[in-house]
């Protein structure tokens, strides 16, 4: 059968932090293949599948990935050879029996993702399909809208800013690659504002400018000008803000990491209404902590009827957590990182689920990520209304962004 898995092969490469990571490619008995890289997280949510490192301290400081790539060779291929790699769902459901743990600390959820994201495209490839048509099908197929971290602060950057990503979302311009030419012009023109006021213009980990100044609110107003000065208006260049607020949290408290200011949680509810009433802001993501559920609730009361309102680490793309937001009210919106589950198969339910409750989702990339854009056909085939990749420059953040450019013209072409 063409379709049977024949071997599946892994390598310990590199991401964007120059951490190791896995590749695993997949090939079938046709000779079709399918290769993909997984990315890893700076501010990782503690309900996060586990993502297994050596630990052995006199390689990568421990970080090596050389255990995960053994599950992939010695214990996965073994395992999947023969089965269909159309099947996704059996190909990832064999994966999670195998593991036989919740969070998958036995295999790895970085080995599992990158075989599942490697089964995707090695199917996709053999059928002759895009990847965004092969997991949307032959319906579904709308370009998300870019949220560009452009300004970056907490675990992300080592200058004075306590809010993680500050974001720009361009609303005009009817093509994505519009939006992207938007953001790209937004994004210069703040690198300039910042070289004429005597800022640096060296960059964080998602590309984004990484300042230290006078305050957060001092990065909301350099990025209006920015939006302005480029010829725009906060009518059509919208911000959204990653609080990545987890961190802070502590005993009931809020605990800012780098000014050690603290706050309760109505203090930061009462903050961010603020900065909304201010500022051109469309959407707050982990304004508040993972495990604060109940504080998230009164947020939602206050905020949820007029922004989105994001669980990142609060969901961890996991369908029980998402599930218990719904059920209790909590967010809006729901971030979809795939390497936080560990499989496509549940990544696509929980995209599903929030989409069936009405809950937004935006398909996100991670701090440390790579040349792999499997979240570009991700975002169309399952039909998210956004994307977050970083700044409009760094190539592992502008993988996502091109590729997402490729196929718009390839959808105008099929029209
Ligand atoms: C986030 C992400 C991606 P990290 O918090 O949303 O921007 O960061 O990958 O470090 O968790
Ligand atoms: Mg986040």
């Amino acid at each position: 059968m063409g379709v049977a898995i024949k071997k599946i092969t892994a390598l310990e490469v590199l991401d964007s932090r120059g951490n190791p990571t896995v590749r695993a490619t997949v090939e079938l008995e046709s000779g079709a293949s399918g290769t993909a890289t997984v990315p890893s997280g700076a501010s990782v949510g503690k309900f996060e599948a586990h993502e297994l490192r050596d630990g052995d301290k006199s390689r990568y400081g421990g970080l090596g990935v050389s255990k995960a790539v053994g599950s992939v060779e010695k214990i996965i291929s073994p395992a999947l050879c023969g089965m269909d790699a159309t099947n996704q769902r059996a190909v990832d459901l064999a994966m999670l029996r195998l593991d036989g743990t919740k969070n998958k600390s036995s295999l790895g959820a970085n080995a599992i993702l990158a075989v599942s994201m490697a089964v995707c495209r090695a199917a996709a490839s053999e059928l002759g399909l895009p990847l965004y048509r092969y997991i949307g099908g032959s319906m579904k197929a709308s370009l998300p809208t870019p949220m560009l971290n452009i300004l970056n602060g907490g675990a992300h950057a080592s200058n004075n800013l306590e809010i993680q990503e500050f974001m720009i979302v361009p609303l005009l311009g009817d093509s994505f690659g519009e939006k992207m030419r938007v953001a790209s012009e937004v994004y210069k023109k703040l690198g300039s504002i910042l070289r004429s006021r005597g800022y640096t213009t060296s960059v964080g980990d998602e590309g984004g400018y990484a300042p230290s100044l006078e305050s957060d609110e001092a990065a909301l107003e350099l990025i209006i000008s920015a939006i302005e000065e480029a010829g725009y208006t906060t009518d059509n260049v919208k911000l959204a803000l990653d609080v990545a607020s987890s961190g802070w949290y502590e005993n009931g408290i809020y605990r800012m990491s780098k000014s050690g200011r603290i706050y309760s949680a109505d203090e930061l509810t009462d903050y961010y209404v603020r900065l909304v009433e201010k500022y051109p802001i469309v959407s707050i993501e982990d304004g508040l902590g993972e495990e604060d559920f109940s504080s998230w609730r009164e947020l939602t009361d206050r905020l949820g009827g007029e922004i989105m309102l994001v669980g990142d680490d609060l969901f961890v793309t996991n369908e029980e957590r998402v599930r218990r937001g719904i059920d209790t009210g909590v967010a809006n919106s729901v971030l979809i990182k795939p390497n936080q589950i560990g499989t496509v198969t549940e990544t696509a339910e929980v995209i599903a689920l929030a989409s069936k409750e009405g809950y937004g989702t935006i398909v996100s990339h991670r701090s440390g990520d790579s040349e792999d854009s499997f979240i570009a056909d991700l975002a169309v085939g399952m039909g998210s209304a956004y994307i977050k990749s970083g700044a409009p420059t760094r190539s592992e953040r502008l993988a996502k962004y091109n590729r997402l450019i490729e196929i718009e013209k390839e959808l105008a072409r099929d029209k």
